[in-house]
């Protein structure tokens, strides 16, 4: 077999993965927005569903967990070994890192699908889900770390040959993203191996919930860009290209993918605010850090729009505002990313909202969270990957998109539904009304909320509809798509190219450095006086 040709493969086996976990997902999202409409089918889904909050928690380790890890270790090696031009250094391990992630996730499902696992996608301790779970995701931690390997020994190939080149921009922030996990995954894994995982075998005897949560939101914060920043990959490298026109400005996105290798890690307190036991102080210091992790975001909000009006002049766009309209909104995998990034536009102020401490006690554990989340990870992420398997998956087959005009419907709608579902969801929250609840079974509902429920339903119903549209459209893709599909991966030409860019631009490890100070200034202190102090006597609690 050639090494263009294992690359695909291994990309299609993660994807394959990534949508049976996605098919999952939203399916027991629909039983949720019903639910909050009064409208319960849990015990119709009985024993597949055995309760709200056992369907809450395979939704969410379906889809923020499963669809983005599996969808990313598909796509991000795929575009680097493309941009390279070189095949992927290790095979084997490509394949065994596979296994091992599939392997982990089938052992982790065991109780997440049998209802003994049910407790979130934060698993929060003291709740505690059967050692399966724990150690299953664990594995497929591992096996993102060997992705990060096998990325950066091929990285390492291709400099031999190239000593004077510079990085591929797609090839630099795919490896700029899994640097940057690797590093920010340390947190989970020391949750899992000296906490999680000792307790649920019973060879420790109790547990500490702030401890867990901090070395939790360690990870947990920046696994947040670890899903966006293979979306901006395709808004920088492949969308302006789509949409006709050229990047503005490469060394401008190393930059972008810089700062989020040094700032995305030392802000996780911004997701415990209203936790007690941390000093208000490092609150402050991660609130700061986390106002400065938004610059990126900005870098990248001027780049692509530049270079997404540089393809719409060229197609005939005038005006400040109107070239927006002639952007090749025909072309389903443009629409659906350019409409995820105007989502994540309000997803993002959002999260400037919940980022300031004081607002934040406003909005902290209601359902405004959940609005935030789903325009950013379950649009701007979601929307934008959907985007991109409409070109990935007929490449990969061979074949063309099933209907072209199917998957504009379902973009559409999902931007549609989303809207509705979040809005309610945000305007919820800020009635006071809590996330993680089976609020039709809440004695308290508030009349005030009455009105707003019955649009969680229907933009849930919405979504869903738009999720079945876009699995069946990828079926018929695979099976029923009789005419070929002769493209290659085409990226983005760049107005101003990598050369512009200072040397250090395309080095790691003065960044991995800095990330790394950042890291031991912003969490060190707490982190030291949490594990001198914490009692380890918390028992677990199975509460379902
Ligand atoms: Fe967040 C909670 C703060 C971004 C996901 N976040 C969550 C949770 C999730 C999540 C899953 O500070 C819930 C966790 C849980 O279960 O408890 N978030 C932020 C901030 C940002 C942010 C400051 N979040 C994300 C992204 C996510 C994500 C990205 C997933 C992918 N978030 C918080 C905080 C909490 C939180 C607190 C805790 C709340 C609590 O109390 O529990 C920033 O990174 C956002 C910066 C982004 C922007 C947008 C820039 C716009 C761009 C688009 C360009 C548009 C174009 C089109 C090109 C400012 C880049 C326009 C075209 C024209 C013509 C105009
Ligand atoms: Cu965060």
């Amino acid at each position: 077999m050639t090494a263009g040709a294992t690359i695909r493969r291994l990309t299609a086996a993660y994807l394959a993965v990534a949508l049976v976990a996605l098919l999952g997902g939203v399916l027991t999202g629909l039983a949720q927005g019903l639910e909050h409409a009064g409208i319960n089918v849990y015990p119709a889904l009985t024993p597949v569903v055995q309760s709200y909050y056992h369907g809450l928690s395979v939704h969410g380790v379906l889809n923020v967990l499963v669809w983005t890890t599996f969808f990313i270790c598909g796509f991000v090696p795929f575009i680097t070994v493309e941009s390279l031009g070189a095949p992927l250094a290790a095979p084997r391990l490509g394949w065994v890192t596979f296994w091992l992630m599939t392997g982990g996730l089938l052992l982790a499902a065991i109780p997440l699908v049998g209802n003994a696992a049910t407790v979130m996608f934060t698993f929060y301790p003291p709740l505690k889900a059967h050692w399966a779970f724990y150690v299953g995701l664990t594995l497929v931690v591992v096996g993102t770390w060997l992705v990060t390997l096998n990325l950066a020994l091929t990285r390492r190939a291709w400099r031999r040959a190239h000593p004077t080149e510079r990085t591929p921009l797609p090839a630099f922030m795919g490896l700029v993203t899994f640097t940057m996990w690797t590093l920010a995954s340390l947190g989970l894994a020391a949750e899992m191996l000296f906490m999680t995982i000792p307790w649920s075998l019973g060879l420790r005897g109790g547990t500490d919930a702030l401890l867990a949560r901090v070395l939790f939101w360690f990870t947990g914060h920046p696994i947040v860009y670890f899903w966006l920043l293979p979306a901006y990959v395709s808004w920088y490298t492949l969308v302006p290209r789509q949409a006709g026109g050229r990047l503005f400005s490469d060394p401008l996105a190393r930059a972008s993918f810089l700062l989020f290798l040094v700032l995305s890690t030392p802000l996780g307190f911004h997701h415990q605010y209203a936790d007690p036991g941390i000093h208000e102080g490092w609150k402050l210091v991660h609130a700061f850090l986390t106002f400065a992790v938004f610059f990126p975001s900005l870098l990248t909000f001027f780049n692509v729009v530049a270079s997404l009006e540089s393809g719409a002049r060229a197609r005939g766009g005038r005006g400040w505002v109107m070239w927006f309209g002639k952007l090749p909104w025909g072309d389903p995998s443009v629409a659906a990313q350019v409409l995820a990034m105007l989502t994540f536009a309000f997803g993002g102020i959002g999260g400037l909202i919940n980022a300031s401490v004081s607002l934040n006690l406003l909005v902290h554990n209601t359902a405004w969270i959940p609005g935030h989340l789903h325009l950013t990870v379950g649009t701007a992420v979601t929307l934008s990957f959907m985007g991109i398997t409409y070109w990935l998956v007929p490449l990969l087959r061979g074949r063309a998109l099933w209907s072209r005009r199917l998957a504009l419907v379902q973009v559409w709608l999902w931007v549609v539904g989303m809207l509705i579902f979040s809005n309610a969801l945000h305007r919820l929250g800020l009635m006071g009304m809590p996330r993680r609840t089976m609020i039709g079974a809440a004695p308290y509902i508030q009349p005030e909320w009455k009105p707003v429920l019955p649009l969680v339903a229907v933009g849930g119903s919405i979504l869903t509809l738009s999720a079945l549209l876009y699995f069946a459209n990828l079926v018929l893709t695979l099976l029923a798509s009789r005419e070929p599909y002769g493209q290659d991966v085409a990226f983005a030409e760049a107005m101003s190219g990598p050369d512009h860019a200072p040397a250090i631009f395309d080095r790691f490890r003065p960044w991995l450095a800095l990330a790394v100070v950042l890291i031991v200034l912003a969490y060190g202190p707490s982190l030291v006086y949490l594990i001198a102090t914490t009692p380890f006597d918390s028992p677990g609690m199975r509460v379902w």
